[in-house]
């Protein structure tokens, strides 16, 4: 009983909550198969007791696959994701490759689970700091309608991947040790500079585009208007990298359109929307904190309160753990959705 999962990008920081989360959550599979790239195939896991080797991905890997969890880079959902799909899988994809096609839906499922209608095989995980934004404003624009959306984020270095935090480690040791340390990978290890992380903020995450906002700015930009159905709405970013290991925080400025609407009404309404808790109690200094959300699927919401100038307006703070509903949760969530609604072949 179950189904033949596949989970690709096996050894990488997300693939590991990938496998963990599957267990977690008792999803159903019948059979796991774990690959990555030839470098890490060969390597075995331990799965729940039993030991699986890791194999090389390729496109005979997917015969029989009928859910593979993409989370190698977009060159490798570019090149396999069509293979696993020829040959009967549906492709949950966690990088930006397919993201903004327009036949590929681009799902959270508090947000839009009935988009997986509509698929050509690739289903799309949305960036880490755009899902957990989108959870947070969701409810809102269905209550009090949406207009406008100002996002600052403080991102932590396992957006980056494993040998970044890797760096943030190494790099503070060597700091508080008064001794020499050359950043290698951030803020972007492909990019001409690289800068300290430890102890510093560097305003730029991935490269930066043409228009002055960096792509990770851009992705929050149109992946929200995407996962949302709001084309018209007004989104903008600033996003930071900040020297935490795990759990991307936000500070999110909305303008709604409804009028009279108090922070009370806010937070009544987040504190039972479905993914949120609720973490806005300032007297008792109450509020969301990385160091508090690792390896929790929830968003966590507070410092909820109304701008002091525009009646419309009004601020807010979402945290959650970036590999899990940022990536590793989502994306099974999205498996768990498929199921439900009978889409697995
Ligand atoms: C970061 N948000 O924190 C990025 C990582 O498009 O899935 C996720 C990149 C992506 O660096």
């Amino acid at each position: 009983n179950g189904y033949h999962v596949a989970v690709v990008g096996a050894t990488g920081a997300v693939g590991q909550q990938m496998i963990q989360t599957l267990m977690n959550e008792n999803f159903p599979i019948r059979k796991l198969t774990l690959l990555s790239s030839a470098r890490s195939a060969g390597k075995k896991v331990n799965v729940n007791g039993q030991e699986i080797t890791i194999q090389e991905a390729k496109p005979e890997s997917f015969e029989g696959v009928e859910i593979a969890l993409f989370s190698a880079g977009g060159s490798v959902t570019k090149e396999l994701g069509p293979e696993a799909v020829k040959r009967g899988a549906i492709v949950v994809d966690n990088t930006s490759a397919f993201r903004m096609d327009a036949d590929t839906p681009l799902v959270v499922p508090e947000v839009n689970e009935t988009d997986l209608h509509h698929h050509n095989g690739i289903i799309a995980n949305p960036n880490c700091s755009t899902i957990q934004m989108v959870v947070a404003l969701e409810p809102i624009r269905q209550k009090y309608g949406l207009k406008k959306v100002i996002v600052s984020t403080y991102q932590a270095v396992s957006g980056a991947g494993a040998a970044a935090v890797e760096e943030l480690m190494n790099q503070t040791k060597s700091i508080i040790n008064d001794e020499g340390y050359e950043p290698k990978i951030l803020p972007v290890k492909s990019d001409s500079n690289h800068y300290q992380i430890a102890f510093n903020a560097i305003p730029q995450i991935d490269k930066f585009q043409d228009n002055g906002y960096t792509f990770e700015e851009m992705k929050m930009i149109n992946e929200t208007k995407k996962i949302m159905h709001l084309p018209e709405l007004q989104v903008s970013a600033t996003c930071v990298r900040l020297p935490v290991a795990v759990g991307h925080s936000e500070s999110v400025y909305f303008e709604i359109e409804s009028d009279e609407v108090s922070a009370n009404d806010i937070k009544a309404l987040l504190k039972d929307a479905p993914g949120i808790v609720l973490q806005d109690d300032p007297e008792n200094q109450i509020y969301p904190m990385p160091a508090n959300c690792v390896g929790k699927n929830d968003v966590f919401v507070g410092r909820i309160r109304k701008d002091i100038d525009e009646d419309r307006g009004f601020h807010m703070w979402v945290v959650s753990d970036n590999l899990l509903k940022g990536a590793a949760w989502n994306s099974v969530q999205i498996a768990e959705s498929l199921v439900k609604l009978g889409l697995v072949k």
